[in-house]
């Protein structure tokens, strides 16, 4: 490090290993009551500092980004998606991006296999039963769900997640299919079954989970018509972006039977989600954990404070975007 410590605003308070480096390694402010910051915050801290490491909750719009203070240098993002940041903006303003790719895969993967096994075999219902005390019976055709092993699974964004969730989802017997903006090569595909065109993709999806990005394209990807190609009974899992359903016709494809299932980790309003769903035991629900876990939350902190400090030494870090 040079010797005068770069500043670093850190607005949500990140695991303590990387708090402690930080700290060891830059002038940090922390916001320690780990609150929401507005606009006006973020615009009012870009004169103190020369980087800041927010989350996926921190919003840098055109606004934003038109106010930023020139002293700002670089926004090392701790998430990989980066749909909070008007990329387009900030780089007009001269501030580099960075995220927080690969590591964050397989703890994300984990959430969306739980999500769809919770799913399909009614854990919502199944919990709220015991919990309650109201098992009062036992059938054969008590509580019957759908099969996991040996359906076919449809994942839209065969990036990193995807390809983890594919991983995984073949030691459950799925045969897997997926649809990608472009074919992965013969070595990553493992036998999954690509489809040049998302109708083909959704055509075919027992169980679907979305990996892709939100983005002007993506945004309401599974929408009315979209959940209309789906066979009967499908589940659907989102571990992504809420934005990528349009929830009003998620509920009438549940209302439908269209689609029997739905695990979700994401919602188009954030915290708090679709107080409209909490009606719906068919609605496994979980508030934005895919990648909480220690040894992950570790992995971001740390790869972001490795994006920093190569733009600090003068280098490209490497998830520059
Ligand atoms: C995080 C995420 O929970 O990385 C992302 O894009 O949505 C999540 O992994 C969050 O951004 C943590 O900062």
């Amino acid at each position: 490090m040079a010797n005068a410590k770069p500043a670093v605003w850190i607005p949500r308070v990140l695991s303590q290993a990387t708090l402690e480096r930080a700290a060891r390694d830059y002038e940090v402010i922390l916001n320690e009551a780990d609150t929401l910051s507005s606009a006006e915050d973020i615009v009012a801290m870009s004169a103190r500092v020369d980087a800041m490491i927010p989350c996926h909750s921190e919003i840098f719009s055109a606004d934003v980004a038109a106010r930023l203070d020139p002293r700002l240098k670089i926004i090392a993002n701790h998430s990989v998606g980066v749909d909070h940041c008007d990329l387009a903006a900030l780089k007009a303003r001269g501030v580099t991006v960075t995220n927080t790719p690969d590591v964050l895969s397989d703890a994300t993967a984990e959430i969306a296999i739980l999500l769809m096994l919770g799913a399909a075999r009614r854990a919502v219902e199944g919990d709220r039963i015991v919990r309650s005390g109201g098992w009062s019976i036992w059938s054969p055709s008590f509580m019957v769900g759908k099969q996991v092993s040996g359906s076919r699974l449809t994942i839209v964004g065969m990036g990193r997640v995807g390809q983890a969730v594919a991983r995984n989802a073949r030691g459950f017997g799925m045969e897997v299919h997926y649809h990608n903006r472009r074919r992965l090569d013969a070595g990553k595909e493992h036998g999954a079954i690509f489809h040049d065109t998302l109708e083909g993709a959704l055509g075919v999806a027992d169980f679907l989970s979305l990996h892709c990005p939100a983005t002007a394209e993506t945004k309401g990807l599974m929408n009315a018509e979209t959940f209309a190609l789906l066979p009967d009974g499908a589940v659907v899992v989102n571990t992504a972006r809420g934005a990528l359903i349009d929830e009003d016709a998620l509920i009438a494809a549940l209302e439908s039977g269209k689609v029997s299932a739905a695990g979700l980790d994401c919602f188009v309003s954030e915290p708090g989600g679709n107080p409209a769903f909490a009606a719906y035991d068919t609605i496994f629900m979980l508030p934005h954990i895919g990648s909480a876990t220690v040894r992950t939350r570790d992995a971001m902190g740390f790869r972001a404070l490795d994006n920093l400090d190569a733009f600090f030494r003068g280098e490209v870090p490497r998830d520059s975007l």
